[in-house]
C-alpha cells in the first residue's frame, strides 16, 4: 500500500479534531497532539472529548492516533497548529497557547517540514512571534530549511451546511515553496475554494476582518434594538423587512450578547495590534462595548418588567434558560449567560439555571425541575428545546412573564395567550 503522508495536528479541540478526522478520511496518516491527557486517552478510545454527533461518528471509523508527546511529530511532513487564541480578562490577546505549541514543535522540527498555523491571530504574529520561536529553538531557517504558512480556521460549530471539508479557505506564507505545499495539502482535503494571499499578514488579516465584520453588524442591530425598544418598533420585523432587499443588506439579529471563541475575541486582536502601530480602532471598540453591554441590558429589562408586575426584584425567582453561547452546542466560552448570571447575582434574585447541553453547570437537572416556583423566565440561548415550548407550557407551570434574550419564541402567540412576553427590541 502506498505510504501515507504523515501529518501532525497540535490542539485537538473544535478546530483540530475535525481537521484530524478529515485528513484521515482523505488518506493521510494523522497524529493528533494535545497537552490534555484525558482528551488524548478519549480520542484513542475513539470517544469524542466533546458533545458532537458528527465527530463521535467519524472518530469511531478513523485511524487517527493521539498523543501528548511532541517528539512524535518528527516524521510528519506537515505540522498544523490549532490551539486556542483567547484574550485575557483585560481583553488583551493571549498568545501563550500558540507560543507554547511552537516551542514544543521547534524542539523536533526537521528540514523540509511545513508548519501551518490555523489558530486565529492578528496580522504580524506568524512573522514576529511564531517564526522567531521556531528558528531560535530549532536553529533552522524559516523559508529555507522549514516552511511556514497561515490558513485561518473557519470552523462553524453546529453548522449542518458548512463543514471543515467544504468551507473555502485562504492561505498566506513566508515564501512560495511553503505556499505551494500548504495549498496542495488543503486542496487534497477540502472541496471549497482555496485562495492564495500575498503574505502571511494578509491571511491573518482576513480572519480578524471577517469576524470583526460580524461583531460590528451584531452591534448595529443591538443598538437598533435598544432604540426601537423605546420607539415601540419591532426591530426583528424591520430587519426581516430590510432583508427583502436582494442586494447590499446582510441580516444580523439582536440578542443578549455575543459569545464564543471567535466573534467577541478576534476584534480585540486587531484593536491591540493596530494600537501598537499607532492607530485606534474606535469603531471596533464601540461595537465591542455595545455587545458587551447586552447582558446588563437584558437584566435591566428584566428588573423593569418585574417591577411593572409588582414583583420585588430582590428574592424574585428567576429561571435562566441557556448557558451555551449559541444554540445546540455545549460551549460556554465568553457566553453572555455568564455575565447575565453575575448581574442577577448582584440583584440578589433566586436564580435557577438550566441548559440541556451544560448540565454540569445547571442548577436544575431537567426542564420540569427548572420550572418549579418561578416568577419569570429569561431565555439566553435559543436551543431548540426552548424554542418549541408553547405558551400553555408556561401557563401550566404558573409562569406569565418571559424575557426572551434571543427573540426565539413567537411573540404574537405568547401575547395572545396573555403572557407578558418581552423580547430584545420587540
Ligand atoms: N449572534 C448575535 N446575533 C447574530 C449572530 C450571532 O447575537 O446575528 C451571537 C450569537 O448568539 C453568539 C455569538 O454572536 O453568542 C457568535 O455567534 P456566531 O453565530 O458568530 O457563532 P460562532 O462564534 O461559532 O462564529 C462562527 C465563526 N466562524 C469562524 O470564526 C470560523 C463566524 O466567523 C461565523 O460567521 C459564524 O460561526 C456563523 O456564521 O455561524
Amino acid at each position: 500500500m502506498k505510504n501515507k503522508t504523515k501529518i501532525s495536528i497540535v490542539g485537538l479541540g473544535y478546530v483540530g479534531l475535525p481537521l484530524c478526522l478529515l485528513a484521515d478520511e482523505k488518506g493521510y496518516e494523522v497524529l493528533g497532539v494535545d497537552l490534555d491527557k484525558n482528551k488524548v486517552d478519549l480520542i484513542n478510545k475513539k470517544i469524542s472529548p466533546f458533545m458532537d454527533e458528527e465527530i463521535s461518528k467519524k472518530l469511531k471509523k478513523s485511524f487517527i492516533k493521539a498523543t501528548t508527546d511532541f517528539s512524535e511529530i518528527g516524521n510528519s511532513k506537515i505540522i498544523i497548529v490549532c490551539v486556542p487564541t483567547p484574550v485575557y480578562e483585560d481583553h488583551l490577546p493571549n498568545l501563550e497557547p500558540v507560543e507554547n505549541a511552537c516551542k514544543n514543535i521547534a524542539l523536533y522540527l526537521k528540514p523540509g517540514q511545513l508548519v501551518i498555523v490555523e489558530s486565529t491571530v492578528n496580522p504580524g504574529v506568524c512573522e514576529s512571534i511564531v517564526l522567531p520561536i521556531l528558528e531560535e529553538i530549532s536553529l533552522l531557517t524559516g523559508g529555507k530549511d522549514f516552511y511556514l504558512a497561515h490558513c485561518p480556521e473557519r470552523i462553524n460549530p453546529g453548522d449542518k451546511d458548512w463543514s471543515v471539508e467544504n468551507i473555502p479557505r485562504v492561505i498566506g506564507s513566508l515564501e512560495n515553496i511553503g505556499l505551494k505545499m500548504a495549498t496542495d495539502f488543503y486542496r487534497s482535503i477540502i472541496s471549497g475554494n482555496i485562495k492564495q494571499m500575498n503574505s502571511l499578514k494578509e491571511a491573518e488579516a482576513v480572519k480578524v476582518v471577517e469576524n470583526s465584520f460580524r461583531d460590528i453588524n451584531i452591534a448595529f442591530v443591538n443598538e437598533l434594538a435598544m432604540s426601537f425598544g423605546r420607539l415601540g418598533i419591532d426591530v426583528v420585523n424591520v430587519i426581516e423587512g430590510a432583508s427583502t432587499k436582494p442586494f447590499s443588506f446582510m441580516a444580523h439579529f439582536p440578542g443578549c450578547g455575543v459569545g464564543g471563541h471567535c466573534i467577541p475575541v478576534d476584534p480585540y486582536y486587531l484593536i491591540d495590534y493596530a494600537k501598537k502601530n499607532g492607530f485606534s480602532h474606535d469603531f471596533l471598540k464601540l461595537a465591542r462595548q455595545i455587545n458587551n453591554n447586552m447582558p446588563k441590558y437584558l437584566v435591566d429589562q428584566t428588573k423593569i418588567i418585574l417591577e411593572k408586575n409588582n414583583i420585588p426584584v430582590k428574592k424574585s425567582n428567576i429561571l435562566l434558560l441557556g448557558l451555551a453561547y449559541k444554540p445546540e452546542v455545549g460551549d460556554i466560552r465568553e457566553s453572555p449567560s455568564l455575565e447575565i448570571i453575575k448581574h442577577f447575582e448582584g440583584e440578589e434574585v433566586n436564580l435557577k439555571i438550566f441548559d440541556p447541553y451544560v448540565l454540569d453547570k445547571s442548577t436544575a437537572g431537567n426542564l420540569e425541575e427548572a420550572f418549579i416556583k418561578i416568577d419569570a423566565v429569561v431565555i439566553a440561548t435559543a436551543h431548540n428545546l426552548f424554542k418549541k415550548l408553547s405558551p400553555q407550557y408556561f401557563l401550566d407551570r404558573g409562569v406569565k412573564i418571559i424575557i426572551d434574550g434571543r427573540n426565539c419564541l413567537c411573540k404574537e402567540e405568547f401575547l395572545k395567550a396573555g403572557i407578558d412576553y418581552n423580547g430584545i427590541g420587540r
